[in-house]
């Protein structure tokens, strides 16, 4: 699969969030709580260096509870960083992140006090890869829609601030990826999950991959979901599928593209269940 990983946008977003970080007290690094190790961008911890850094696991109504909390705990002892789970559709979570933002508010609040200077509102950047839901949860933050949400990467073209009532101010900003990726299982992860645009990866090879990951994490699924029974080919899976939704051509030949997509978006949107493809001790010992 051959991606492009930094097109020139995310360069001068790049460039912009740096300057902009001077005004910031804190940051919500904004997680896909399916994959929260593909979903980091590696280069944000050295960028924010110094602030305060909480990060939001958003989507948790798709992933897996029980290993969403694993997660939050690992964050939580290994890195000192608090994180929460946050389904930004439906609110819920945000009452955590607003609780976390008001110990920021505070402790900002006492250290300009003990200088002599008059409180101001807290500044929060909203940082994450793209389509991961950071203006959706900014929206749900404020309580109204004030920032353009969609289910595509590369909506937030710019960067920009929401004033809220209770003297915090968000920063939206675009979804940055990083420059150099080598590793293959994290531009699966991205693609599966929606950060890739659909039309520069290869939807069949893309969905052979989720089959291969299914049978690991939930083999059961198949048959729950597509009434067909266990076998060890992914290929063979998928062709069983395109029989059983009647996704096929003229001839009775198997619609490659058609039945790509209803497995992609059957993940996507929940109706394989809830599923993390990544868990905190693969990756963090
Ligand atoms: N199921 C689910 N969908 C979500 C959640 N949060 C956001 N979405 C959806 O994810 C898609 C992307 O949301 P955005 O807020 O535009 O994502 P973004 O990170 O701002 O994306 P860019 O601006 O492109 O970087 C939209 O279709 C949202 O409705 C969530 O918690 N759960
Ligand atoms: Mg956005």
């Amino acid at each position: 699969m051959v991606i492009n990983w930094y097109p020139g946008h995310m360069a001068r977003a790049r460039k912009q969030i740096t300057q902009q970080l001077k005004l910031i007290d804190a940051v919500i690094e904004v997680l896909d709580a399916r994959i929260p190790y593909s979903s980091r961008n590696p280069d944000i911890s050295s960028l924010i260096r110094g602030k305060h850094h909480i990060i939001a696991l958003n989507k948790a109504d798709l992933s897996d509870c029980i290993i969403t909390d694993s997660w939050i705990e690992t964050f939580k002892k290994k890195f000192g960083v608090k994180a929460a789970p946050v389904d930004a559709v439906k609110g819920n979570g945000i009452k955590n992140l607003l609780e976390f933002l008001d110990e920021v508010r505070n402790g900002v609040s006492e250290k300009r006090k003990s200088k002599g200077m008059l409180p101001r509102p807290v500044r929060v950047m909203v940082l994450g890869i793209p389509n991961v839901g950071k203006s959706k949860l900014i929206n749900r933050i404020a309580g109204i829609n004030k920032v353009k949400v969609e289910n595509k990467p590369g909506v937030t073209r710019s960067l920009s601030w929401i004033r809220l009532k209770n003297d915090i101010e968000l920063m939206d900003t675009p979804g940055l990826l990083w420059p150099k990726q080598n590793d293959e299982n994290v531009g699966i992860n991205l693609a599966l999950t929606g950060t890739i645009r659909p039309d520069i990866v290869n939807m069949y090879e893309l969905s052979l991959h989720l089959i291969n990951k299914l049978q690991k994490i939930k083999p059961e699924i198949f048959k729950e979901r597509y009434g067909i029974d266990i076998c060890s080919e992914a290929e063979l899976i998928f062709n069983r599928i395109a029989d059983r939704r009647g996704c096929l051509l003229k001839g009775g030949e198997v619609d490659y593209d058609r039945t790509s997509r209803l497995i992609l978006m059957d993940f996507q949107s929940g109706k394989l269940g809830k599923i993390s493809l990544e868990k905190p001790e693969w990756f963090i010992k």
